[in-house]
């Protein structure tokens, strides 16, 4: 049996763009009308009108905490006119998971953006920074006193090479060039967004909020140990995981680390090229390792290693995000289960470890993929928006409610 100490932080995360619907004024919204996405994100899981139903499942299944983001594109649907309903809106949303217990962590920026701020080049453009501080600014002014822990930026590489390297997310750039500008502009909104929410909660003279980023990591394995690959480890691990964690530590703006893991990437390079060494995995199908419905590796031992690595920044660690997305439900505890074990071992090897989060609560809007990527604990019935929890959530509620992990 594993047991985990009292006050530890479990349960789940969304983002409003995947589970909210209709969110009009976003980028990707335009996105998916431009390219005629084959399942739009539309109603998603009608979690905006359907919160309160969903956060009542959460409490039954023994969560203390949930991550949510916050819809920019809602709030500032033009630049500039704030729409205080819908501020309101997300008062009402983390007032209703304070009711039942539940710790809100709250992201400003997952993924998606105001059509108008894309239209204006987005996180090219040098004013993006501000841009973001001035939502950031009206958000913080009415949510702070509700709110604890704080997520800047959702995943910045992931957005970066979705974004601007591989070029299938809006912007849809293809320019790393562009893509190491974006990266400077999401570090000064993190850094700069870090010293403004102190600011607030300073003036405001509320106890001092917990505030980081939400940093992708995958465990890249080299499939032959030549030294290309050794090399494209090192740079990938710098370039994908670490520099943003070490730039920020650099600005002394991280509170704890926040961190999502799901995978591990196969790298085998086919030239000595920057491109290469950055972006070449191995096509021979050396991976033996089980995978889920998108053909990810489910790899526990990567999130151990790497949550090893941590132990360098000194800083309390919390998993934001790890998950599978399978149509075999026991295939999702399974996944859990491991990455618990994972999570333990790496807290008596003297992590500290503060809370752990499943993505996601509800099946959702998997981005590029669509809805079929199942990540729920709870499966969600698109034609008729019923919530049904499943065995696995059954399982993890469990842990939640005791702290404890039986084999
Ligand atoms: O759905 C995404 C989420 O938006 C960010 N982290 C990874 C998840 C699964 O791909």
């Amino acid at each position: 049996m594993i047991q985990f100490p009292k006050g530890f932080l479990w349960g789940a995360a969304t983002s409003a763009y995947q589970v909210e619907g209709n969110n009009i004024a976003s980028d990707w919204w335009e996105w998916e009308k431009r390219l005629g996405q084959k399942e739009p994100s539309g109603l998603a899981c009608r979690h905006y009108e359907l919160y309160a139903q969903d956060f009542d499942l959460a409490r039954s299944l023994g969560h203390n905490a949930h991550r949510l983001s916050l819809e920019w594109s809602r709030i500032e649907p033009e630049e500039g006119r704030f729409q205080e309903a819908q501020l309101k809106h997300y008062l009402d949303v983390i007032l209703a998971l304070r009711e039942r217990g539940i710790e809100p962590v709250v992201t400003l920026h997952h993924f998606t953006n105001p059509l108008w701020f894309s239209l204006k080049d987005g996180w090219h453009n040098e004013q993006a920074v501000s841009s973001y501080l001035r939502y950031t600014g009206r958000a913080l002014e009415l949510l702070s006193p509700h709110v604890r822990f704080w997520v800047t930026i959702n995943e910045p590489m992931v957005y970066v090479y979705h974004a601007y390297v591989l070029g299938i997310w809006p912007p849809q750039e293809r320019s790393l060039a562009k893509g190491g500008k974006v990266t400077n502009n999401l570090l000064s909104a993190h850094v700069e967004a870090y010293k403004l929410i102190h600011a607030i909660y300073k003036k405001k003279g509320l106890p001092m909020p917990m505030v980081s980023i939400a940093q992708n990591l995958q465990a890249f394995v080299a499939c032959k140990a030549n030294l290309r690959n050794r090399i494209a480890l090192y740079l990938r691990n710098k370039c994908f995981n670490f520099d943003f964690i070490d730039n920020a530590m650099r600005k002394k703006s991280l509170d704890f680390l926040g961190i999502n893991y799901y995978s591990r990437s196969l790298v085998d390079t086919r030239g000595w090229g920057v491109k290469n060494l950055l972006l070449d995995t191995c096509r021979d199908n050396h991976s033996d390792l089980p995978k889920n419905s998108l053909g990810w590796d489910i790899y526990p031992q990567g999130l151990y290693d790497l949550l090893l690595s941590l132990k360098r920044y000194d800083l309390p660690v919390f998993i934001l995000e790890n998950g599978i997305c399978t149509d075999k439900d026991s295939l999702r505890w399974n996944f859990i289960r491991r990455h618990i074990e994972m999570v333990h071992q790496a807290r008596q090897k003297g992590v500290n470890l503060i809370g752990y989060l499943y993505w996601s609560l509800l099946d959702n809007f998997e981005w590029d993929k669509g809805f079929s990527p199942r990540f729920g604990l709870i499966d969600v019935d698109y034609a008729t928006y019923r919530r049904t929890p499943r065995d696995s959530a059954n399982k993890f509620a469990e842990v939640c409610r005791t702290g404890t992990l039986n084999d």
